[in-house]
């Protein structure tokens, strides 16, 4: 069995980060480890109140440990973290942990809408791009690519030669591949669009588009994307799995009347994904 490696926030109500990327990984028959950055009682996105307490100090000592033990990892993958310092721990992490047969994913999960998440600055959109030069495989937002480029970002309308551009920009800073996620070309369809920059060559895949935005959407995207990954699958077959997983997750969460306005049911389309994997 794989094992992979996943480091971010355990977010105890929200359906983001660890609480999606621990099930959805586990689901897809891999051993998955965590290295929880913070413990927050609900994400960001709820206006007040949640509690936050910094695991940073906890990183580097889990890391040692587990370096005793011998533990490798056949993918790193990294979500939301919330400092600097994190992020140059992160950085160390993969200094001590790649090695020429596991992948890095990172996920610059930071932004969305043309807007920074709660806490975070265009210097830490910089120093974010700095992690990503260390990666195989990156799966920014267009937002994100565009806080790490300093590039103007264009929320809809966009042509594909300004999304080429930035692909190419993103792989500059050293990433192997990038993929944009949320890419939409035409009425009804969104996907994404992901760029090899040893070959050169882009690739893209669309599916349905609803009008709707839910928070975590991009963290299922990611973990089922490392998931399919460690099922052997190219990155190309598993970015298709990805978008139709996410795509599975927000039909499931439209048809309830009563859903959760911070998150989508991934749950009950678990099945969905063994599915796509070929399970
Ligand atoms: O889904 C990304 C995410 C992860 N973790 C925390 C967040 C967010 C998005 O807002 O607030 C704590």
């Amino acid at each position: 069995m794989k094992r992979i490696v996943t480091i971010q926030d355990i977010s105890c109500i929200g359906k983001c980060s660890l609480t999606v990327a621990l099930p959805i990984i586990s689901a897809a028959g891999v051993e998955t480890a965590v290295i929880p950055t913070a413990v927050l009682s609900t994400h960001t996105a709820f206006k007040e109140g949640f509690t936050f307490r910094d695991l940073t100090d906890d990183i580097k000592p889990i890391s040692a440990h587990w370096k005793r033990e011998g533990f490798l990892f056949d993918a790193i993958y990294t979500g939301y973290l919330g400092s600097f310092e994190q992020l140059k721990i992160v950085s160390e992490f993969f200094d001590e942990y790649k090695n020429g047969s596991n992948i890095v994913i990172v996920d610059p999960a930071m932004a969305d809408n043309g807007k920074l998440y709660p806490g975070f600055s265009k210097d830490f959109a910089h120093a974010m791009l700095n992690l990503c030069s260390k990666a195989d495989v990156i799966v920014p937002n267009l937002t994100e690519a565009c806080f790490m480029l300093n590039e103007e970002y264009i929320p809809s309308g966009y042509s594909e030669e300004y999304i080429k551009k930035i692909l190419v920009n993103l792989t500059k800073a050293g990433a192997k591949y990038a993929v944009l996620t949320g890419m939409s070309f035409e009425e009804g369809k969104v996907g994404v669009m992901s760029y090899n920059s040893e070959t050169g060559e882009f690739f893209s895949y669309f599916n349905e588009k609803y009008p709707v935005c839910f928070h975590g959407t991009g963290d299922i995207f990611a973990s089922s994307l490392t998931g399919a990954l460690m099922n052997d699958m190219n990155l190309k077959k598993s970015l298709t799995v990805a978008v139709d997983f996410t795509l599975e997750c927000i039909k499931r969460t439209m048809v309830d009347d009563n859903r959760n306005w911070y998150g989508v049911n991934f749950e009950e389309a678990i099945p969905t994904y063994i599915n796509l994997l070929g399970k």
